[in-house]
C-alpha cells in the first residue's frame, strides 16, 4: 500500500487526516494504534489499547508515540496540522489554498489557532464530560472549559461574518480542523449560545461528501 495512516477512530486529530484524504480522494491503509483507546473504549475505563504506538518501530517514525502518523510512499510525517499542509501542497494546492501563498498562510494560521486555542479547552471538556471515569470528572472544570470554548467559538462566529468559510469565501484546508471541532461542539450535550454564522457554516460543511468519513457520532463521544 502506497499510503498508510496510523490513528484511532475517536481521535479528532486522526479524523482531520481522514477528512483531508477523503477531500483528495487518496486511498490508504488505516492502522489502528493508540495507548489510551482500544476496541472496547478507553483504557481509563478498563479497556485494552489498540497498542502499536509504544513499539520501537512506531517510536522511530513518531517519537511522541501519538497518533496520527502517515507514511506516504516512504515519507513519514506526524503532527496533524503539518500533515494537512503537506497533503495540500503535495496533492492539490488549488483545492486546499487556491494555490495562493497568502491564502496558504491565512489558512495555516487557523490550523495553529485550532491547535493552540481550541483544542486544550475542548480536550478537557470531553475528558470531564465523557472520557474520565465518573469518579475523576469535575463538573466545575467541565463548566470552565465550556465557558472558555464559548469565547473561542465566538471568534469563529465573528470570522464567519466576514467570510463564508473560515479563511475565504470558499473551502480551504482551514476548514478541515474546524469541521471536526464544529461537529464535536454540536454533539456535546451542553448548553451553548446561539451562533447563527456557525450554524450556517456547519450546514455547509456537512454537505461535503468528505463529511461522511467522520460523521458517525460514536467517533466523537465514545470513550
Ligand atoms: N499535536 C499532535 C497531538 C497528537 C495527539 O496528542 N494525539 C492524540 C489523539 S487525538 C493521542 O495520540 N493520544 C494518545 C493515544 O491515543 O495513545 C497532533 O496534532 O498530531
Amino acid at each position: 500500500m502506497k499510503f498508510r495512516l496510523w490513528g484511532r477512530p475517536s481521535s479528532a486529530r486522526t479524523q482531520k487526516i481522514m477528512l483531508a484524504l477523503a477531500e483528495l480522494g487518496i486511498e490508504y491503509e488505516y492502522m489502528l494504534a493508540s495507548a489510551t483507546m482500544g476496541p472496547n473504549g478507553s483504557v481509563a475505563k478498563g479497556g485494552t489499547p489498540f497498542g502499536i504506538v509504544d513499539t520501537p518501530e512506531y517510536r522511530k517514525m513518531n517519537p511522541n508515540g501519538t497518533v496520527p502518523t502517515i507514511n506516504d510512499d516512504g515519507y513519514v510525517l506526524w503532527e496533524s496540522n503539518a500533515i494537512i499542509q503537506y497533503l495540500g501542497m503535495q496533492y492539490d494546492p488549488k483545492l486546499f489554498y487556491n494555490d495562493d501563498v497568502r491564502l496558504f498562510a491565512s489558512a495555516a494560521r487557523w490550523l495553529m489557532w485550532e491547535n493552540n486555542q481550541l483544542i486544550p479547552p475542548m480536550h478537557n471538556l470531553v475528558m470531564h464530560l465523557i472520557r474520565l471515569p465518573a469518579s475523576e470528572r469535575s463538573a466545575t472544570k467541565a463548566n470552565n472549559m465550556r465557558l472558555k470554548l464559548i469565547e473561542q467559538f465566538n471568534i469563529i462566529e465573528k470570522q464567519l461574518e466576514e467570510t463564508r468559510f473560515l479563511a475565504a469565501d470558499h473551502w480551504t484546508m482551514a476548514d478541515i480542523p474546524m469541521t471536526i471541532r464544529c461537529h464535536r461542539w454540536n454533539l456535546l450535550d451542553i448548553e451553548r449560545p446561539e451562533m447563527p454564522n456557525i450554524e450556517r457554516y456547519y450546514a455547509d460543511i456537512k454537505k461535503r461528501p468528505s463529511f461522511a468519513t467522520i460523521s458517525d457520532p460514536s467517533m466523537h463521544i465514545e470513550g
